[in-house]
């Protein structure tokens, strides 16, 4: 087949991004989150849950993480309601926003009856710091302090125990016991009617803020409860969100709903925080109408039977998405096409048949590279371009190629830039992935050095952008250095959820490795390295590990590179509702691979016998790796099937596969 065409029709939208079909996917495109305030008692049921685990991807804790559930006596704490809704967010890669460490109101009486400042500062601190290290770790950001202004127009605190005994210093202590307790979450300052930027409330809240930032009082965020009146956001909505983020703190919306969702009021709501670079996300509070704690005024994005609203699909065109319900028609250029012309109920089929270019990509060896073997692809649709990076080999080693071209008729024509000339210099450096890491909004290239290393880039069409090599690791994890035997520690591949990112590797010898950090962590703080899949047979289990998320699905795949019983390269696959869950095989075996020889048809001849190291033409460019399941395309690496001799001398070149039995 010819590469033209229809293999250039990124599946992207005007950003660059591709487009979902759900609340939390589609604000997962521009780096954001959308969540929704959940109650323990509703996990069980059934509709309720099916809605939380599709659209939202952070939950707050409606009331379970309350001073009044978690310590009703003095020094006796119960955190069994919040766990079940942290156990099941973890569960379903969903982050989680902690509410409220410090609240007059659900607050025991045997608190607000405390009679002298140091008891109550006592109290307080042990309460912020017991219920901060329980969840350290699991819980994003924090709502530290919550409603301490008053209404009207004094712009004062308002009085409460903590007010009238500790005075108006309560606040910055709070703040400052929680960063001792987990200095990795957010802490926020939360509260209702700020939304309006003239307001005196909002004002107050704003010198608060802008002293602590003066004085380095720790402070990260600040929570816009959002509950509006049919009118929806008040007009200077977006100048109250860009004025704080102004301070050097993110700002989020936190608890929104709208007496009767209007649609247009949601859209405006949505479109302060999209218009707002440092407003992270938007939760709702609650999830049906009937869930809301103002139920009588129908103000949520799902009716009472859990069937999404006017203003469900306003929240998401707002948010950049595309509803699948919608008639009109999307523009027929296929460049600027969704992706979600995938249905939400696309998934994988259990065999895969292909159709392969021809080679599409050689080395061009120059005066000082003298190349046999181009190889390893990583490949990104950005700006109009295909942004190409690959390993080039030879008798001497590994270094890292760069190109960039519109259409795949171009990609052998393109001209090769070596990445050895920048910071990334010379040396052992292989097996490159590449991807936009949009809470950052920066480029990472990740690739093998005998550590797992990495650069960065603000520019990916800019080859002489990329940082010097930083590793992941101080050295290599144990485990690996424990099961490698003769192998190689090699292919190293990073993918993120909402929560955590994974960094994958394999050795060469059956084992596929899996480290975990935060997304807020982000490159550092690699640990917990696990097996993540092994095989006795290291042939079947070799290396090349790939792991993508599966488009409007809870599903991740797993592609693994393995050697068959011809000595030919070719893959299997596993699929998982987590990246970090156990994978269950989907196409395994030697005859019913993922992709092989045996089942691609290379209508411009049989260029190669071996489909091996490569990676997915993806949705979008971002840390979460999304495919497309309706247009499964590969690019990968063959060779003559004559070559022989030194491994590193192999003269690999790129071809692309386009799947020909898509089932949508
Ligand atoms: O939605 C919560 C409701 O179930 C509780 O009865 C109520 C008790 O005060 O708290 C509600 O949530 C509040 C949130 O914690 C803080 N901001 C205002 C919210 C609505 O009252």
């Amino acid at each position: 087949m010819t590469v033209s065409g229809t293999a250039t029709a990124a599946p992207v939208n005007a950003a660059g991004s591709a487009q979902a079909s759900t609340l939390g996917a589609q604000a997962a495109q521009s780096g954001r989150y959308f969540g929704a305030a959940v109650a323990a008692g509703k996990l069980g049921d059934g509709t309720y849950s099916t809605i939380l685990n599709r659209e939202f991807n952070m939950v707050t804790p409606e009331n379970e993480m309350k001073w009044d559930t978690t310590e009703r006596s003095r020094g006796s704490f119960n955190f069994g309601p919040a766990d079940q809704i942290v156990n099941h967010a973890t569960s379903h890669g969903q982050r989680v926003r902690g509410h409220t460490l410090v609240w007059h109101s659900q607050l025991p009486s045997w608190v607000s009856s405390i009679g002298d400042a140091n008891t109550l500062r006592d109290v307080m601190n042990n309460h912020i710091t017991t219920q901060m290290a329980h969840y350290k770790g699991k819980v994003y950001a924090w709502d530290v302090v919550n409603e301490a202004f008053a209404d009207g127009g004094s712009g004062q605190h308002r009085p409460s125990v903590f007010q009238n005994l500790l005075g108006d210093g309560f606040i910055e202590q709070a703040f400052r016991t929680a960063r001792s307790a987990d200095p990795a979450a957010k802490l926020c300052y939360n509260d209702y009617n700020i939304e309006n930027w003239s307001d005196a409330k909002t004002q107050g809240v704003y010198r608060m803020v802008r002293d602590f930032m003066s004085r380095g009082v720790p402070i990260d965020c600040v929570g816009f409860q959002a509950h509006f009146g049919t009118g929806g956001p008040p007009a200077s909505f977006q100048t109250t969100l860009s004025s704080f983020a102004a301070l050097g703190v993110d700002v989020q919306i936190t608890e929104l709903d709208i007496a009767q969702a209007p649609s247009t009021a949601y859209a405006n709501t949505v479109r302060a925080c999209m218009n707002v670079s440092r407003c992270t996300g938007i939760t709702v509070w609650g999830i049906r109408d009937t869930d809301s704690w103002r139920a009588g005024e129908k103000p949520l994005l799902f009716d009472g039977s859990g069937n999404k609203k006017a203003a469900y699909n306003a929240a998401l065109t707002a948010l950049g998405g595309t509803p699948a319900a919608r008639t009109t028609a999307s523009p027929a250029s296929p460049a600027s096409s969704p992706a979600s012309s995938a249905s939400p109920a696309a998934s994988l089929p259990s065999s895969f048949r292909w159709s392969s270019s021809g080679s599409l990509i050689a080395p061009k060896p120059d005066a000082t590279h003298n190349i046999a073997g181009l190889k390893d692809p990583t490949v990104v649709y950005h700006n109009g371009k295909w942004h190409v990076f690959a390993s080039v080999a030879s008798s001497s080693g590994y270094g890292l190629v760069y190109l960039n071209f519109t259409d795949w008729s171009q990609a052998a024509s393109a001209p090769h830039y070596y990445l050895d000339r920048g910071a990334i210099g010379a040396g052992y450096r292989a097996a490159p992935q590449v991807f936009y890491f949009a809470p950052q909004k920066t480029w990472y290239l990740v690739y093998q050095t005998g550590n797992a290393s990495y650069s960065t880039n603000t520019d990916i069409s800019n080859p002489n952008g990329w940082s010097a090599p930083r590793n992941f690791y101080s050295s290599m994890p144990d485990i690996i250095r424990q099961n490698i035997g003769n192998g190689y520690w090699v292919d190293m591949w990073v993918i993120c959820d909402s929560a955590n990112c994974y960094l994958f590797s394999s050795d060469d010898n059956g084992h596929l490795y899996r480290s975990q950090t935060t997304l807020a962590q982000f490159p550092n703080g690699f640990t917990n390295t696990v097996i993540a899949a092994q095989d006795s047979n290291k042939y079947a289990l070799f290396e090349a590990s790939n792991v993508y998320k599966v488009q409007d699905s809870n599903q991740y795949l797993l592609i693994v590179e393995a050697i068959g019983s011809d000595g030919r390269r070719y893959f299997r696959s596993w699929t998982s509702g987590s990246i970090a869950g156990s994978w269950t095989p989907l196409a395994a075996s030697e005859s019913n691979p993922f992709a092989r020889a045996s089942s691609t048809a290379f209508t411009s001849g049989a260029w190669t016998k071996d489909i091996s190291h490569g990676e997915m033409i993806r949705a979008g460019n971002d840390q979460t790796l999304t495919i497309n399941p309706c247009k499964i395309q590969y690019l990968y690496q063959g060779l003559d099937p004559n070559a022989g001799g030194d491994y590193n001398s192999l003269p690999w070149r790129l071809g692309l596969l386009a799947q020909t039995n898509s089932t949508c």
